[in-house]
Order: C-alpha cells, then structure tokens, then sequence
C-alpha cells in the first residue's frame, strides 16, 4: 500500500515538471560524460616513495565537468598534481586544485605536467599489474578506470 502511495506521488511529480524538463535534467553528467584514455603509470620500488598515474581525461557532453579529487585503495592520499619548472630550471609540484574541462576538452595528466600522486602507497605497484583509480566530480559523479603499471622507467602510455 506505501509503495503504491509513493509511486502515485512520484507519478504526480513527473508530471508536474513535463517530460521534457526530466529528459533534459542533467543527473550526475560527469561521470557519464568523462571519457579516460591512454591511463598508465609505473612500477614503484616498495612502498616509501609515492607512485604516480597519467592518463587523458575527455569531456564528451555538453557541460563543462569539474574534477575534484581521486581516490584508489592503492594509497591513502591519492592528490592531483602539477609540476612547474622556474626560470632556474628546477621543477617542483603542488597540487593542482579543481580542474574544469569544458564541454569538448580535455586535460592531459602527463610526465613534467599534471600527475596523479599516489601518496602513502598501500602496496607496491608491480609492472604487469593494475589498479582500479576513482575521479570524483563537483556534481558528485565517479568515473572509475582501471590502471595498468608499466615498468619503473616508462614514459608513455604505449610502454
Ligand atoms: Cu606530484
């Protein structure tokens, strides 16, 4: 008897915006939207020192997506980074903040720019193995991808 309640209500509901108003209503975009492409990263020595993952992440919908964190059981402070390099020409990294990709684009976390840090690694990260990264988004959407660990001197995603 509740559910059929319930169910009337949201029927009444559904009805009082329109159809048009529920096709168009943009639920959790983000993750639905979020193509993720050439991922990869390197094999770790140990656990001491934090691992790091690049990848290519593509908004194909029409609104701009905001990325603002990651997470992976493969360590405990997973951080997007940038590394910048000053007019001395010695390079270091911060981290990056929210990164907006507008309807279309792209960002490309890559060597020297921005990286996914993987800090306090739970586990070493072994070459010919991978792991599972989760990108949060502003609107709460969660992209998942799976990793997979190159050995310790790659340098692209076709290693
Ligand atoms: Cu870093």
């Amino acid at each position: 008897m509740r559910l059929t309640t319930k169910n009337t209500l949201l029927a009444g509901v559904l009805a009082a915006f329109g159809t048009t108003a529920i096709l168009s209503a943009p639920v959790l975009a983000g993750g639905d939207d979020v193509v993720v492409e050439d991922a990869w990263s390197r094999a770790s020595i140990g656990t001491n020192r934090p691992g790091v993952a690049y990848m290519t992440i593509r908004n194909t919908g029409n609104e701009a997506v905001t990325l603002t964190s990651i997470r992976t059981d493969l360590a405990m402070m997973p951080e997007i980074h940038q590394t910048s390099t000053n007019a001395e020409g010695v390079s270091s990294m911060a981290p990056a903040g929210e990164l907006e990709i507008a309807p279309g684009g792209s960002v490309a976390l890559e060597p020297g720019g921005l990286h996914a840090m993987l800090m306090r690694l739970q586990r070493p990260m072994t070459e010919g193995e991978s792991f599972a990264l989760t990108l949060i988004f502003a609107d709460g959407a969660e992209k998942t991808v799976n990793i997979p660990i190159f050995g310790i001197a790659a340098r692209g995603p076709e290693n």
